[in-house]
Formats: structure tokens, sequence, C-alpha cells
């Protein structure tokens, strides 16, 4: 089968792609923390191939080795990159100035990023709600928690499911609407229905709205890729609060079903106590577990010449495919909003967006009139800038606000809030795209309104009205907000002359 005779090929192949994409999103997400779980777990399931023969089994286990090594080999660059930036050493004693005090800034930043800071959110402000070897859900903890600044969103709760290839999510409902999207890997997801099973293929970049109440289940089709699901909690009525209830279950997970009494049970199920005792003594294998090969294919979506419906169901829509609203080489920003789905986003007053901002790059800054911004980094790294007023130190003399910068670090699988009307900035770094999901809380009537770029709100002010603002010739304020480009720009600085004039 070609499976055997192309062996050595895929694999090295597969483990080059782990290795180079996959494996900087798994680290950062927080899989890979303990000692090194990758090589054990690929060792292990090299050892569980019972198709394999003895030489493929030593192919694979070399390939680990071979994989974790280049792993290590690339920690360490990028150890050693990292401290290098900074002591590239420029003669002009101008610019030695200029890095001495993007230092402070950067140190100051890191500084900011740590005080008490309602709008960026750590690995350790998820906690851990499910966690069993097929894998686990991390909750953030609410949007209010830290400060009242996000009572807007105070209802709403994200969470990360993350399940290891090969393993099935068992039944459950949500005592919340949940707004699903599929950040890497495959999925099979099961709505269970008035009488039967609607079943829907999960690519990447997927969405899936879930109304409350809904039982479904979750497969992760992959052998060999994790997969990662956002689910954006809308609690019914418990805000900020969502809870899972097992229907078909056992011990672990627990059934709802047990915890009624024996008669209602033996009444309405028409069984003695016996056998339903047996049934509810079965499962005890958690709410996310590993199942076969054969058990994944058996699950899959056929189409049958008997049931000509019984193939798979459409997911609402992919973001990633989606047309974008704007393009250039700097950057595309997706949206799906309330306009673009009636039934769904436009009841939960909610849009998607995908920020996917080209390396060295920026978008412009801007801001939301109506809407919060609840983002999740996809992939790629950078760094996002958001002004506040409210959580400003300062104490001034001042007839306006003064305003706080808060910056962060951006990675994969770090969130931040951006709340309605806040100023803010993405920036990519050097080597790969950033790419942010957002879900955009309160998005009707939504508008973008840009500082920098074509159609800025400094441009389209009115030139008298300008010139009183800022007590500065309008022809001139006009040389330095035009600029063609559109939302997304190259991240540099303008030359000299540029500056100057
Ligand atoms: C959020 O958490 C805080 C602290 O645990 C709690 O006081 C508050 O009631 C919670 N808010 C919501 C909406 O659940
Ligand atoms: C992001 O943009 C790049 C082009 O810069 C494109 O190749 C890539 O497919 C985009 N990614 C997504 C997920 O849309
Ligand atoms: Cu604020």
């Amino acid at each position: 089968m070609a499976i055997t005779t192309n062996f050595s090929l895929t694999l090295f192949f597969f483990f080059f792609f782990f290795f180079f994409f996959l494996f900087p999103l798994f680290s950062n997400l927080g899989l890979a923390q303990v000692e090194d779980p990758e090589l054990k777990t690929c060792k292990h399931q090299c050892l569980q191939q019972h198709q394999y023969s003895q030489s493929d089994q030593q192919q694979c286990l070399q390939s680990c080795e071979l994989y974790h090594h280049l792993k290590q080999e690339r920690e360490k660059q990028i150890e050693e990159e990292t401290p290098k930036k900074k002591d590239h050493s420029h003669y002009h004693q101008h610019q030695q100035e200029e890095e001495s005090r993007e230092r402070q800034e950067e140190e100051q930043e890191k500084q900011e990023e740590e005080d008490d800071n309602p709008y960026i959110f750590e690995d350790s402000d998820f906690h851990t709600k499910v966690q069993t070897e097929g894998g686990r859900i991390r909750v953030l903890k609410n949007f209010t928690q830290n400060s009242k600044l996000l009572q807007g969103i105070q209802n709403l709760r994200l969470a990360i499911l993350e399940a290891r290839p090969h393993t099935f999510v068992s039944p459950r409902h949500f005592d919340s609407d949940v707004v699903l999207f599929n950040m890497m890997g495959r999925a099979l997801l099961g709505l269970v229905k008035e009488s039967q099973t609607e079943k829907f293929i999960l690519e990447r970049g997927d969405m899936m709205p879930i109304p409350a109440g809904t039982p479904l289940y979750i497969v992760n089709r992959e052998e060999r890729e994790k997969l990662f699901l956002a689910m954006l909690h809308i609690p019914v009525s418990t805000p900020g609060k969502f809870e899972e209830f097992f229907g078909p279950g056992g011990q672990d997970p627990e059934s709802v079903l047990s915890a009624f009494s024996q008669n209602v049970l033996q009444a309405a199920l028409q069984s003695p106590i016996g056998k339903l005792e047996r049934l509810f003594n079965q499962q005890n294998e958690g709410s996310i577990f590993k199942i076969s090969k054969e058990q994944v294919q058996a699950l899959a979506p056929r189409r049958s010449y008997w049931r000509p419906f019984s193939g798979p169901s459409r997911p609402e829509f992919n973001l990633f495919n989606r047309r974008t609203t704007y393009s250039n080489e700097y950057g595309r920003l997706t949206e799906v909003g309330p306009a673009d789905d009636k039934d769904n986003l436009d009841r939960l007053n909610l849009m998607l967006t995908l920020a996917n901002i080209s390396q060295e790059s920026m978008s412009t800054i801007h801001y939301n009139s109506h809407a919060t911004k609840i983002a999740v980094v996809i992939d790629g790294r950078g760094f996002v800038q958001i002004v506040c007023p409210h959580v400003s130190k300062a104490k001034h003399e001042k007839s306006g606000p003064s305003y706080h910068r808060i910056s962060s670090e951006l990675k994969p699988g770090k969130v931040f809030v951006v709340p309605q009307a806040h100023p803010f900035v993405l920036m990519s770094s050097k080597g790969q795209n950033l790419l942010v999901l957002c879900f955009e809380i309160n998005a009707r009537d939504n508008k973008k309104f840009t500082f920098a770029g074509k159609d800025n709100i400094v441009s389209s002010l009115d030139d008298n009205a300008k010139e009183l603002a800022f007590n500065y010739p309008s022809d001139l304020v006009n040389k330095i907000f035009n600029r063609k480009e559109t939302f997304f720009f190259p991240l540099e600085s303008p030359s000299e002359e540029r500056a100057d004039a």
C-alpha cells in the first residue's frame, strides 16, 4: 500500500512540517511545558502503530529523535538571536541614544505589562476546567475579575478546547450559546437535532454557532495534529458563568441522569435498577479520550444511497476564505458580521474578524465605534498597543484626560481585549504573518475609524476645524496625515528627509 512505500518520505515531511509550522504554536499555547512530552508522545505513538513493521517502527523512532534534536537546535537559535538584536552595534552617537531610549521604553512597557492590566491576558489567566489524557478545556477568567472596566462584556467567557490526535470529546450540552471557531486542526462536529445527528466537518477557519442546549460531540479526525477550538460562550441565564451537562456518560463524565432518583429512572426508562446501574457504571474514560482510527472512520459522515442527506453539512462559514474588507501587501482584514449572517451573527450582535498582517507591518491606528474586541492570536508574533484614559494614573492640569499606553507582546494563544472607542494598533514581527482572530461584541452599527492612511478622520476633518484643533496650518497637517495606503502599512520609520520636512 502507498502508506508503507511512501512511509519514510511522508514521515520525514510530517516531522518537518510539524517542527517548523506547528510546533511553535503548540509550545506557545502552553502544551509543551513539562520536561519533553513531545518526544515521549512521539515515541509512544510509533510503538502503538500496529500496522508498522519493525523497521517502520525503527524509522519512526529515529524521526522522533531527529525532530527532538531539531527542536532543541531551534530553541537554542532563538535564545541566541534575541540578545543579538539588541547588541547590534551602531556607531552614530545619535543612534545609540535612540537605542537606549528604545530600550528604556521596552523596559517601561514590560513594567506596564506587569502592572494590573485589564486588557491583556496571559496563560496564567486561564483556568483549566477539564484535563484528561485526551485533551483539555481552558477557560479565561471573567473579564471583570481584575477591573470593572470590561463590565460591558462581563457576561461572556472565552474557552479554548485542545484535543489530542484521534480523540473523542463526548456528548454534552451547554447552558450558553457558543460560537465555535476552529483555530487549528480538523474536526468532526456532531450536533444532535430533533430526530438525528447532523455532522459537520470543521476545517481551519470554520465558524459554527451552537445554540444553547444543543447536544454536541467533537472528534479530532487527525492522526497526528492537535485540534484547537476557540469557544466564545454567551451564557443565557447565569451571567458570566457556563456549565456543561453530560447526558450519555457514566462515572466520568458523570451523567446528569444518574443524579435522578432510582424510581424516577426505572419509571422513565422502563428498566430494572440493576440494568441501569450497570449502564451508568461503564464510562470512566473522562470527557475527552483517545479513540481508534477505526472508530474515527466509523464516526465520519457518509453519503449513502439510501439516505441522500446523510453526508456532512456545511459549517456556517470559513473566515479564512471570505473576501477581505481591506487588502494590500502589508495585510488583510476579513470581517463577517451581522449583515452577512442574519440568522446567527445578527442575533448575537457579533462580528468575527481576521487580521492577517504581513511580517514587519502594522495595522493603522484605529478604533471601533461600538464594538469591543476580544482577540486571540492564532499565529505569528508581534505587538499590540492600546491607549486608554481609564487606567491613566497621571494627575495633570489639562482640560482633557491623559492617556495611558498599554502594550503587550503577541504570540500564539495570547488574548487581549480592545474596549470600544479605544484607539489601538497591531504590529507584526519579522518571520511570519501575524494572524489575529477577533470576536467583536456589539457589532451592529460598528464602524472602524482610522487615524492614518486613506480616509482617516484627521484628513476628513474640515480644514478650518483642523486648523483650530491643532493650532497649526491645515496644509501642513494634511501633509502629515495624507498617505495613499489603506489600513495596513509597512512597519518602518520615514527617511530623515520626510521626517524633517
Ligand atoms: C467575576 O469574578 C469576580 C471575582 O471572582 C466576581 O466577584 C464577579 O462576580 C464575577 N463576575 C461575573 C459576571 O461572573
Ligand atoms: C495571510 O496572508 C498571506 C499573504 O500575505 C496568505 O498567503 C495567507 O494565506 C493568509 N492566511 C490566512 C489564514 O488567510
Ligand atoms: Cu479605557
